[in-house]
């Protein structure tokens, strides 16, 4: 995926470069392991040089696929670049202040950005001195200290607070209903914990979407699944001055490569018009030959080389799993029946005649050395 994160990247960067945006808000995951590879590890470093170059700060939380300790390495260092790493219980209250101009009564407004990293619950639920270890009481408690930071700023001058949270929410919840779901270990946290807040910028789904008017995931920039073939990949461009946010725009990404989901017998799938535009489009196929054809890969490779996945669901097949295993074994007439039978069972196609030669003889030669013994 390198080459299309960095496609990525270079549309982010001429963006922020065109629209003149102020910061950039990554609300984790920012790696998709603890321990990144190298390649990705210079890519995000060149991606924040760049991004500052551009005239943009940037704040980044973690998200559950990251160390947090080790994204969040020399983050006091990088405040002073330009980019501020929210990924610590104790920077939960520690906002990123960005002037907002003069409100209506002209008074001097800021934007104090807040960043709530992934909290694992048995983790953090001690320090955050929430009554139980569960995503929702971690996250209000999370939320309640930045409410209180905004309240004290709030006493010298207008403040809009903006809130980054790597986590599961749900439109479908409520603070209340969820205080007894949370019980049951439901992972998802409800809209209404960020109802104070000028705008929250979800992340944790993959797919883009606006729970809220002010509460929106912008989702990944990239499909990381071929569940995600039907998304249109993309962010938010939030507008926010002294009288809060009077403006949201979509932002579209333009996707490097197509993912195409086909289904069909080897045949057709190699000799059809209608699949031409896929050749060059990253695959997901699913052969419904009733005999799993031999180097299906390779085959099916050589009019789509960017088949990443291959999958079998055989015409038929149904009928045939209906027999159990051990029923066919019953039924199998001698020992060259039993392993044709397991051949079958476990590729989705018999014996071809070299093998069925190949294990005749095989069967016969542990015979004839038995009768030795
Ligand atoms: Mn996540």
């Amino acid at each position: 995926m390198l080459e299309a994160q960095r496609n990525f990247v270079d549309q982010l960067v001429s963006f922020v470069e065109a629209r003149s945006v102020d910061v950039v808000l990554i609300a984790g995951d920012v790696y998709d392991r603890a321990l990144p590879g190298l390649d990705v590890v210079k890519l995000l470093d060149e991606a924040l040089v760049r991004i500052t170059q551009a005239g943009a700060k940037v704040v980044l939380t973690s998200g559950n696929h990251d160390s947090a300790i080790r994204l969040g390495f020399a983050s006091r260092l990088l405040e002073r670049g330009g980019v501020h790493l929210r990924t610590r219980i104790e920077d939960l209250d520690v906002p990123v202040m960005l002037p907002a101009g003069p409100d209506g009564q002209g008074n001097p407004a800021t934007v104090a950005i807040y960043g709530i990293p992934f909290l694992e619950p048995r983790l953090v639920a001690e320090r955050l001195e929430a009554p139980s270890a569960t995503h929702f009481e971690v996250t209000l408690a999370a939320v309640e200290r930045i409410k209180d930071d905004v309240a004290q700023r709030r006493v010298s001058g207008p403040v809009h607070p903006v809130v980054l949270a790597h986590t599961f929410a749900s439109g479908g919840i409520t603070s209340e209903s969820e205080r007894d779901l949370s019980i049951g270990g439901l992972g998802a946290v409800p809209l209404d914990l960020f109802e104070d807040f000028s705008y929250t910028a979800l992340g944790h789904l993959h797919g883009r979407q606006e729970l809220a008017p002010h509460v929106r995931y912008s989702g990944s920039p990239l499909a990381y699944s071929f569940s995600e073939a039907r998304h249109h990949k993309g962010a938010w461009l939030v507008e926010i001055g002294a009288d809060g946010v009077p403006d949201i725009q979509e932002v579209l990404w333009e996707a490097p490569r197509t993912l195409a989901v086909l289904r069909g017998k080897l045949e057709d799938l190699l000799g059809s018009a209608e699949h031409a535009w896929a050749e060059a489009a990253y695959c997901h196929i699913t052969l419904t030959d009733a005999q799993r054809p031999a180097q299906a890969m390779e085959t099916l490779r050589s009019r789509f080389p960017d088949t990443l996945v291959l999958a079998f669901d055989p015409e038929g097949a149904e009928a045939r799993s209906k027999t159990s295993y051990s029923t066919r074994l019953a039924e199998a007439e001698d020992d060259l029946g039993v392993c044709c039978g397991f051949l079958d069972h476990v590729r989705g196609r018999t014996a071809g005649e070299a093998e069925e030669t190949a294990l005749r003889e095989a069967l016969e030669a542990v015979r004839l050395e038995e009768a030795e013994l």
